[in-house]
């Protein structure tokens, strides 16, 4: 039986580790007990020819299996739920309500967050970031009192059975982990860290920390110490 193999890189700088959109390729993989490889990207070659050829925006992660050779880490995910059983449930209607959940985390909360992201990490130092933080804290309470209320006392979001919509909210709301966005919302906060409690997440996230063994291009080594500071102030 063949492995998949997926794309990670060997380095990102301390805040993005961790993070990494291949820790929910990961994640998925170890969920079903899918064995798999790594190919490491040096930060740059995301953006080469071959890469670009797999993945056309020139990110990872990307997935290659046989002759299927994948992008976007939720399209990832689904493949791996389609392909294996233990993430997505049998029964159609709830199986369709797990995979709502998959595009409402994508589609729905991540953006704000990532917003949030772009203000207070990539682009700290823009004159723009400190004037459009109070609307984007704003919209992340917002959509995560929502998913809140649709929670309530349930341990996962359709009931007992942790699914593909778990695994990508789950991924996407440990964005904000350590922050008063998400600590806010007390039964968020638990259901993230219940969801890494996960042995299947333990080992997905000792792998993807154990992968960071390169270093920074000079060119990003001097953009983050340029920027400590001003990531620092928008925090
Ligand atoms: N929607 C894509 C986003 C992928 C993405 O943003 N990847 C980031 C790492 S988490 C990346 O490769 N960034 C480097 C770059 O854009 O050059 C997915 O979910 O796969």
């Amino acid at each position: 039986m063949t492995r998949p193999t997926i794309t990670a890189f060997d380095w990102v700088p301390d805040f993005a580790q961790g993070q990494v959109r291949d820790l929910r390729v990961r994640w998925a993989l170890e969920e079903v007990g899918q064995p798999y490889d790594v190919r490491y990207l040096s930060q740059g070659q995301q953006k080469a020819p071959p890469h670009r050829a797999c993945q056309p925006f020139g990110q990872v992660p990307t997935y290659e299996h046989g002759d299927l050779t994948l992008f976007e880490s939720g399209a990832i995910v689904l493949h791996i739920a389609e392909s294996h059983p233990g993430l997505l449930p049998d029964d159609p209607n709830a199986r369709a309500r797990a995979i709502e959940w998959m595009f409402a985390a994508l589609n729905t909360v991540e953006p704000p967050i990532m917003d949030h992201a772009i203000a207070t990490l990539f682009e700290a130092d823009k004159p723009w970031s400190r004037p459009r933080l109070p609307a984007i804290m704003a919209r992340i309470d917002e959509r995560l009192g929502e998913v809140a209320a649709r929670l309530g006392d349930r341990e996962w979001l359709d009931g007992d059975a942790f699914t593909a919509g778990d695994l990508l909210m789950a991924a996407v709301l440990r964005i904000l982990r350590g922050e008063s966005a998400l600590e806010k919302h007390a039964t968020l906060a638990d259901y993230v860290a219940r969801a890494e409690d996960r042995p299947a997440f333990k080992r997905a996230y000792g792998a993807q920390m154990a992968g960071f063994t390169g270093n920074p291009p000079p060119e990003i080594a001097a953009w983050l110490k340029k920027n400590t500071q001003a990531m620092g102030e928008m925090r």
